[in-house]
């Protein structure tokens, strides 16, 4: 539902941001939130806030969702500080409302919260530069190795199963057996490309199941514009979007920034000879993340990297042509069969990473 600027600016009045109120207008290219900046002034200077309203549809249970954020982010505040850092700018800080919850409802139903927006950082949607995909992954290494310690079980599921790629696989194939659209004809190639790969699908799982693989507070959402990278150093400064921080695989957070980032085309992009899983980020990703891990990660989980990355990618690409099926009814898209062309993407991507398996297996072993 698209909403005026009276409309969000009366939205706005129910936080408690500082200053006067002066404008307010969509940001950023997220595909689950709807997300806006809202800019006051304060004396003769400017403050900024984000404000955001969450995707209710995606997020089932949105006091569960803020209750991680709040506790996350009040942990991470406290470590950044005791580290000597600015913990306003190294972590999100959530603005309460005037009644002092972390989240507001409105009459409609929707859900709304207002973070502070860090200034001076910039998230990217492709890598221009291959110095901020590597600190994206020292930064998201090093977001995993600060909430080592982070009581796991007091941590809502917000989306259940997320990465369990068995539960979407399986819920892939009632969609191609629903066919709710008429949409299968279409996409005989894709829905095979999957089909072959079923067994893929159960690789993580199974090893975390059997304790192979160690269960760790996690991100699951690693996508390069989901980190703001410090526009005075290039470090990765503020890890961002952390509705779906939960208990997970190191590999989850690993192989979806390399399917995000590593790519050398968009994730939307229509002509596929330009999508191919670059060597050189793939290589520079391993490190950055290895390092910001700062020794925590198992030797398996090491050896296990590639894979990480290949399912992330197999996985999404299969929610792509799930939503594409069911009707478009999850991500936003913003044209038709915008799904069908990011499901093309990924597919390309994974096929790609198995052509070049063993490089990216011994560029494994090199950073080990
Ligand atoms: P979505 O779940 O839709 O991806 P995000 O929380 O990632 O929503 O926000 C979308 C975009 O808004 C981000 O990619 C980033 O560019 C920007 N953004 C979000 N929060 C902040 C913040 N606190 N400071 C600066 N920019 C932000
Ligand atoms: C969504 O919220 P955003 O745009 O950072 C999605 C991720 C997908 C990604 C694909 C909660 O991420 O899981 O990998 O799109 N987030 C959710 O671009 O489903
Ligand atoms: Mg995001």
């Amino acid at each position: 539902m698209s909403r005026d600027k009276a409309e969000l600016m009366q939205i706005a009045d129910k936080f408690q941001f500082e200053g006067e109120k002066e404008q307010i207008e969509p940001h950023g290219s997220g595909h689950i939130n709807d997300t806006f900046l809202l800019t006051c002034r304060l004396g003769l200077q400017k403050k900024r806030y984000i404000l955001q309203r969450m995707n209710h549809n995606v997020f089932k249970d949105p006091k569960g969702l803020m209750e991680n954020v709040v506790g996350v982010t009040t942990f991470l505040q406290k470590k950044i500080r005791e580290n000597g850092g600015n913990p306003e700018r190294e972590a999100l800080t959530v603005v309460p409302t005037k009644s002092g919850e972390s989240y507001c409802v409105l009459e409609d139903g929707t859900y709304w919260r207002m973070y502070f927006f860090i200034e001076d950082t910039t998230s990217f949607d492709a890598v221009e530069n291959q110095n901020d995909f590597y600190e994206s992954a020292v930064a998201f290494g090093h977001f995993q190795k600060l909430l080592e310690e982070y009581p796991a079980s007091s941590l809502h599921e917000t989306i259940p199963d997320f990465h369990n790629t068995i539960d979407r696989l399986a819920r892939f194939k009632a969609a191609v057996e629903k066919d709710a659209l008429g949409r299968a004809k279409e996409v005989q190639e894709e829905i095979q490309f999957v089909l072959d790969r079923s067994d893929d699908c159960h690789v993580l799982c199974d090893m975390l199941e059997s304790g192979e693989l160690p269960l760790r507070v996690t991100h699951n959402d690693t996508k390069l514009n989901n980190i703001m990278i410090d526009n005075a150093t290039g470090k990765g400064l503020c890890v961002i979007d952390l509705d779906t921080v939960m208990p997970g695989s190191a590999l989850y957070d690993y192989g979806d920034s390399i399917r995000f980032g590593a790519n050398t085309g968009a994730e939307d992009e229509k002509d596929l000879s330009k999508i191919s899983c670059d060597l050189e980020l793939f290589a520079l990703y391993t490190k950055g993340f290895i390092e910001g891990c700062e020794g925590s990660l198992t030797e398996k989980e090491i050896m296990m990297l590639p894979m990480g990355a290949k399912l992330m990618t197999l996985e999404c690409g299969i929610r792509f042509l799930t939503d594409y099926l069911e009707g478009d009814v999850y991500f936003k898209i913003h044209r038709p069969e915008h799904n069908l062309d990011r499901c093309r993407t990924q597919f390309r991507m994974v096929k790609d990473m198995e052509d070049k398996w063993e490089q990216m297996q011994d560029t494994v072993k090199q950073y080990a």
